[in-house]
């Protein structure tokens, strides 16, 4: 027979038990380590879903994920310098942004230079990466984790392909083509034979529904993702720009982090990346089916023409001039 006392102490046991898994469980929680992800993307955009689905889960250990998307907690172009003042973690980056602080970034969002996403991929684990990895790291406290694959940006307009056909970039003249807001950005508009606009993604459904631009350039799961299809009535297939992002994170956060917890979050961000990549890849084979029964025009213009127009804006620019040498031909060795 279990006496009355003994009985106390066990259940005293068992209590103080009880609260010591409580204690512990809360304390873990509060182990983890806040890192707040800032995007431009939507929520159903592949690169956030990747995220959410593939990186979050190999990092919860440790990590406590808060990801805004659409712009909602840091304007779309502001990210790094937020990461860089230490008001956020990580960021999708594009190449554009990066070139806002580094001119040299600009090779990588210059029309008809990355091939294709294997060729991203390629460029972005070659040592010719180095220098601008470390360039990051060192003058605005990033590190780039991953290459993400956003997809062939092509250029969308509002008018049906009765009313303007373009084949060539001449047939461009004179469209106020929205493009994001940085230099790279609106050079490669120009480039394209077009006369860009400045605007945030996050107005560009209302801007392309009002009237206010005439078109905008995107790859087709963008398009279908925020809707453009809706306010717009062609595709010209361009595919001026395989376009790319970077999983970017705070230098000062990883430096935090233990060896192992760095091994694991890299192998978290470049499994995210390859998801949303093939995910993107499907979505890109699948959509020009998709959009056409919304009713618009989908159709390929002289791409030899666009190719040739915009690689002559480029030379002798004064991006160009940004790019180290023989980084170019290296990139190009690296594809097909
Ligand atoms: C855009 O503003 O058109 C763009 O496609 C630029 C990309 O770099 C990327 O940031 C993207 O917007 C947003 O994340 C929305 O998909």
């Amino acid at each position: 027979m279990i006496s009355k006392f003994t009985r106390k102490v066990m259940l005293t046991m068992v209590i103080a038990a009880g609260a010591i898994a409580v204690f512990a469980s809360n304390s873990w929680a509060a182990d983890k380590i806040e890192l707040r992800m800032a995007t431009s993307g939507s929520e159903t955009d592949q690169r956030s879903v990747a995220m959410v689905e593939v990186f979050a889960p190999m990092v919860a250990d440790f990590i406590d994920f808060k990801p805004s998307y659409n712009s909602t907690m840091f304007a779309q172009g502001t990210e790094l310098d937020a990461i860089s003042r230490g008001n956020l973690e990580m960021s999708i980056a594009s190449a554009q942004e990066l070139a806002q602080f580094f001119p040299e970034f600009s090779i990588f969002a210059t029309g008809y230079v990355h091939q294709d996403a294997a060729h991203q991929v390629a460029v972005f684990n070659d040592p010719l990466m180095d220098s601008f990895k470390e360039t990051t790291e060192n003058e605005l406290g990033v590190k780039l984790l991953s290459v993400m694959y956003l997809g062939r940006r092509h250029v969308n307009l509002r008018q049906s392909k009765d009313e303007l056909t373009v084949m060539t970039p001449a047939d461009l003249a004179g469209v106020n083509l929205r493009m994001p807001g940085t230099d790279a950005w609106q050079f490669l508009g120009s480039a394209l034979g077009a006369a860009p606009t400045p605007i945030a993604f996050s107005e560009v459904y209302t801007s392309l529904s009002t009237g206010a631009v005439d078109g905008q350039d995107n790859p087709l799961p963008t398009v279908v993702d925020a809707k453009f299809y809706e306010v717009t009535k062609q595709i010209i297939l361009t595919s001026h720009l395989v376009d790319l992002n970077y999983i970017a994170i705070s230098k000062e956060f990883w430096d935090n982090l233990t060896p192992e917890q760095q091994a694991t979050m890299q192998q978290a961000a470049d499994a995210a990346a390859e998801s949303g990549r093939q995910k993107q890849l499907e979505l890109e084979d699948s959509l020009v089916a998709f959009l056409k029964e919304q009713g618009l025009e989908v159709y390929e213009p002289d791409l030899a023409a666009f190719r040739s127009h915009v690689q002559a804006q480029y030379i002798g620019s004064e991006f160009a001039k940004s790019w180290p040498e023989g980084v170019l031909e290296a990139i190009n060795s690296l594809g097909n």
